[in-house]
């Protein structure tokens, strides 16, 4: 063949693979920000406002961290690469030191973090300042222009600015030290604790981007089931060299300390905060972590909680022993998260401990004390009230923890969208001001694995999503967070846009009514949790018992904590207590959480409670089927490799979905002696066969 035919043939071929080539793998490990090309007319859209970067030099670790994102995120959805002459479109990285004249930027307002967005016309040309007062909010707000690019916003005309309105917003990994992780469901934890500090795999920068595109501000490495190894020399260093990676991204590290430590490694005879030697045990320890990690941010506490040694083991309480830790650190500036998840032996209603516990502590704790309270007061339930301690301490700072991973939710295998939850918690008013507005920091405990696709499923990594926007603006509707990652994720297609978004919108509420409707709750399997085990009342405690929450059997079912059972609604503001202690003006949601009723107690339906429950049921169940069909009516919308992985994990949520409902419907029958409803579709199997099913190593035991 002739040298120009080979050689055109050569170019034939290489078109005709170029797609394969250069379509980039969909496995979901570039998350939100994967700056997938536009098609061709947003590509100028974004060209036109991007052809160049300006900013200060010398560039700070932070600001050369913001310019490679804009340039590999213009880069990526254009093609081009821009330069950093100045040209018509170029995007400006500007502080109060070199800011153009002439333009009136809200410094103040912005703060610390915050920035401004502004588009200008700088002679004939088109400028985009990203503005800030110090170079993290210049990261944050570049992964702000690099939101509104991959979603389509029209970047010829940006006038925003945004400031967060919680100051520390944190993850929380229950990872242990031998890379298990738990209640994760995401693979084994991304801290290689065995190869840090020496190899710092370039997942670690990865992760601080994605966290860093959230403003998310810190995060505290280890189990809050700490061992006590964890501040050891060894573990500080590898400590130490995530500190350093994640420091350029704003991120702080942080660590979960072990009561217990000064006995365990310090070889004392005690533990107690009020000791001398113990509280100079921990002195040193500070000082020791510091000298490693200067701007370490403290540390987070499980302490007399489910059998973690704490101050109560010494006759003293949480405000004892968080002040000791509070006073080691404070001298560098740290902080103490105190847990306020806790709960006594002797429960007569352990929704009731927390605040038992605590309230008689507001303003006993020291300035540099946080206590992180739950988001209710059981434990991360698909739906619980607001815990009572929002609004009963006027005078502590307190955290609110929410759970990312789905230990009650489904595991990763559920597709459940936690941003409405999130959502309900946040507006929740336990007197005249939002649970948004009675926090000063907030807490997600991380859905983060070695999985590929980082959170187990490519659909909750929406929630880690959800979690840092919603951390950053606690206003922000779930909806619209919703409608920004599945733009970034998937497609910006309208049509699959809202197709996608509103089967993620039902997801949550599906997940209570097939699992908890009507405000039941802890009815699952025993240890892991997975799957309904409404029957079980074997456990050495009772309040670990499912059977101790829901007290169905003849007469009814439901918890009574109105003043006529535990009166757990006295720990509420006056309005609350008075509204929940009446089942008719209760929320019908919260219903069965706060009140025992007679089956066939009269819903707001028309139908008898045991009418009602399994109607919740049915509706789940049926929830998800829809779910299905949405997401398969998608095919040919996205990557067919992540259509297929969804659509297999829907399938899955299904069956279990129909499971739940069975066999909660066939255990309640049993209890309640009644017959079913005319009409409702019987459980699939004898209560027997449910209560059969065991899963011994079922994911997320570690620790
Ligand atoms: O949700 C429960 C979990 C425990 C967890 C505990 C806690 C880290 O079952 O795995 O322990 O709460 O929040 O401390």
């Amino acid at each position: 063949m002739k040298t120009w035919a080979r050689g055109l043939a050569g170019w034939l071929l290489a078109a005709l693979l170029l797609p394969a080539w250069s379509a980039p793998v969909e496995d979901g490990y570039d998350l939100w920000l994967r700056y997938r090309a536009v098609p061709a007319g947003g590509q100028q859209r974004v060209l036109d406002q991007a052809r160049s970067i300006v900013h200060a030099e010398p560039a700070s670790p932070t600001l050369q961290a913001a310019v490679a994102e804009l340039k590999r995120g213009v880069a990526g959805l254009t093609g081009r690469e821009p330069s950093a002459r100045p040209a018509d479109g170029t995007l400006m990285l500007v502080t109060p030191a070199n800011a153009p004249l002439g333009v009136e930027l809200p410094w103040t307002e912005l703060g610390r973090e915050g920035y401004a967005l502004r588009s200008l016309k700088r002679g004939g040309r088109a400028v985009t300042l990203i503005a800030a007062n110090t170079d993290i909010g210049l990261l944050y707000g570049s992964f702000a222009w690099l939101r509104a690019a991959q979603t389509g916003v029209d970047l010829s005309k940006l006038d925003q600015r945004s400031a967060p309105q919680v100051g520390l917003r944190l993850l929380n990994h229950w990872d242990n030290l031998d890379r298990t992780v738990e209640r994760g469901y995401a693979g084994a934890s991304i801290w290689d604790w065995w190869k840090l500090p020496d190899i710092r795999d370039a997942r670690y920068v990865d992760y601080a981007r994605a966290n860093a595109s959230l403003g998310i501000t810190a995060t505290v490495l280890n189990n809050v089931n700490a061992k006590a190894d964890s501040l050891t020399a060894p573990f500080i260093a590898k400590a130490a060299a995530l500190a350093d990676v994640l420091r350029p991204y704003g991120i702080k590290v942080w660590l979960s300390a072990r009561f217990s430590s000064p006995r365990e490694l310090g070889g004392l005879k005690t533990a107690d905060p009020l000791d001398p030697a113990v509280r100079a045990w921990w002195q040193a320890k500070a000082d020791e972590i510091y000298r490693a990690i200067p701007d370490f941010g403290g540390f987070l506490i499980k302490a007399n909680s489910e059998g973690q040694p704490g101050p109560q083991d010494y006759g003293r309480n949480h405000a004892d022993g968080a002040n000791m830790l509070a006073e080691a650190l404070a001298p560098h500036g740290g902080l103490v998260m105190w847990r306020a998840f806790v709960y006594a032996p002797d429960a007569s209603d352990r929704a009731m401990q927390g605040y038992a516990d605590f309230k008689p502590l507001d303003g006993r704790f020291a300035p540099n004390v946080i206590v992180q309270v739950k988001n209710g007061a059981i434990d991360f339930q698909p739906r619980e009230p607001f815990h009572p301690l929002f609004g009963a301490m006027p005078k502590t700072p307190l955290a609110l923890e929410l759970q990312i991973t789905k230990e009650y939710l489904g595991f990763s295998t559920h597709l459940v969208y936690l941003g409405p939850l999130f959502e309900e918690v946040l507006r929740a008013k336990p007197d005249d001001m939002m649970v948004a507005r009675h926090i000063q920091a907030i807490a997600g405990v991380a859905n983060i694995g070695s999985d590929r696709n980082w959170s187990g499923s490519h659909f909750d990594t929406a929630n880690w999503y959800a979690f840092g926007r919603m951390a950053w603006n606690p206003e922000l509707a779930s909806a619209d967070v919703a409608r920004e990652w599945v733009q970034q994720t998937f497609t910006t297609a309208p049509r699959a846009v809202d197709g996608i978004v509103s089967m993620m919108l039902a997801s949550r509420e599906a997940v209570v009514d097939y699992m908890t409707p009507l405000g039941l709750h802890h009815l699952m399997g025993t240890g892991h949790h997975h799957g309904p085990a409404p029957w079980v009342d074997n456990l050495e405690r009772a309040d670990w018992n499912p059977v101790y929450f829901h007290r169905a059997g003849r007469d009814g079912i439901g918890f009574d904590r109105s003043p006529r059972g535990s009166n757990a609604v006295a720990q509420y503001a006056p309005a609350w207590a008075n509204r929940l202690s009446q089942p008719e003006t209760t929320p019908e949601d919260w219903l069965l959480w706060f009140h025992h009723l007679p089956w066939d107690y009269r819903m707001a339906s028309g139908r008898t409670l045991w009418a009602e429950l399994i109607a919740r049921y049915d509706r789940g169940v049926a929830s998800v089927v829809d779910v299905r069909a949405r997401w398969a009516a998608l095919k040919g919308d996205i990557d067919p490799a992540r259509h297929a992985d969804v659509a297999a994990y829907i399938a899955v949520q299904e069956a279990e979905a129909r499971w739940w409902r069975d066999a909660c419907i066939a255990y309640f029958q049993s209890a309640s002696g009644l017959p079913l409803p005319v009409g409702t579709r019987p459980p699939a199997r004898s209560l027997d066969e449910y209560k059969a099913r065991h899963f011994n190593f079922a994911p997320g035991r570690g620790g």
